[in-house]
């Protein structure tokens, strides 16, 4: 608990005494904050590259990617730690295998659901049908959306989207036309599953394409204690800066809402920590 002492000291010397009496509230509820395990579930049909997104996006080799048979059979439950906590990462079983299997995953899909931070609901980019996944995602996932999750349908492996020869290797950009049938099929899956166009992401795990993107917008859906957790655990490549900035602004509000929380004072005083944010930033900035 040194680190939080420090911040204590800090503060002194800039003439803010804490009482003792609060610091070891402050220091719980910090403790609580930082030593989260942020929980991703990675869901979606065998095959469409689950295992793949999660190694591109976090960048360990922890789960498993096969070529031809369904490999992931049992929820992994896979603790990555890029950074100081570690993320609970659920690459779950694929979906649409068979009757008897939907009826198994979708028990344990809906169990999984309340425990999770944020979804991802990976889609292959080249299918031509979803209905298997309409029918779980309308049953489990919607009613969860609707009480304010953050949730994401990600549509992988757009690089094989039509006229695929036009995928540039060396950019692993896509060519004018495929871009063009890549937008025309994010806008038809967000009618499909009734989401704002914003909430499906075109992303090639393979090619490395598309993942900035997503994580600035998982970042951008999760509340403010967990955004720079959340970061801290993503591949350095895949961390824009505007990302980074919103995981410190997001750490810092949380900061400043529990000591001001804790210590009683006045509304006005309140307004006054709240505006000179910078200049706590500039105390704790060593942190
Ligand atoms: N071209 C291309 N292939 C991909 C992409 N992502 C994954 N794949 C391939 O798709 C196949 C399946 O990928 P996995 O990551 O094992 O898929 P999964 O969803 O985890 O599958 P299960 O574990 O069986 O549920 C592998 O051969 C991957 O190399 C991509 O973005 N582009
Ligand atoms: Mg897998």
């Amino acid at each position: 608990m040194s680190g939080y002492r420090n911040i204590f000291e800090s503060l002194e010397k800039q003439g803010v005494v804490i009482d003792p009496a609060y610091r070891e509230s402050i220091e719980k509820r910090l403790n609580s904050v930082m030593s989260y395990q942020p929980r991703v579930g990675v869901f979606g049909k065998t095959g469409t590259g689950k295992s793949s997104l999660c190694n591109a996006v976090f960048g360990q080799d922890v789960c498993k990617i096969c070529d031809v048979a369904a490999c992931t059979r049992a929820p992994q439950e896979v603790i990555l730690s890029m950074g100081k906590n570690g993320i609970k990462l659920l690459d779950v079983p694929g979906i649409g295998e068979s009757v008897e299997r939907d009826k198994e995953y979708g028990e344990l899909y809906k169990n999984l659901l309340p425990e999770l931070d944020i979804v991802l609901w990976v889609l292959k980019g080249d299918d031509r049908a979803f209905s298997s996944d309409e029918i779980f995602y309308k049953k489990l996932v919607r009613p969860y959306i609707d009480k304010g999750r953050p949730f994401f349908i990600v549509l992988n492996q757009v690089d094989k989207i039509e006229p695929f020869r036009e995928w540039n290797e060396a950019t692993k950009m896509p060519g004018v036309k495929q871009a063009q049938n890549i937008e025309e099929k994010r806008r038809s899956v967000a009618s499909i599953f009734d989401l704002p166009l914003t909430s499906v992401i075109a992303v090639s795990a393979n090619e490395r394409y598309g993942l900035i993107e997503l994580v600035d917008n998982v970042v951008h859906s999760l509340p403010k204690d967990k955004k720079a957790i959340l970061l801290e655990e993503v591949k350095e490549e895949n961390r824009s800066s505007s990302a980074k900035q919103e995981a410190k602004n997001g750490f810092w509000d949380t900061v400043i809402d529990i000591v001001t929380d804790i210590i009683p004072v006045a509304p006005v005083v309140k307004g006054v920590i709240k505006a000179g944010k910078a200049i706590i930033e500039k105390i704790f900035s060593w942190w």
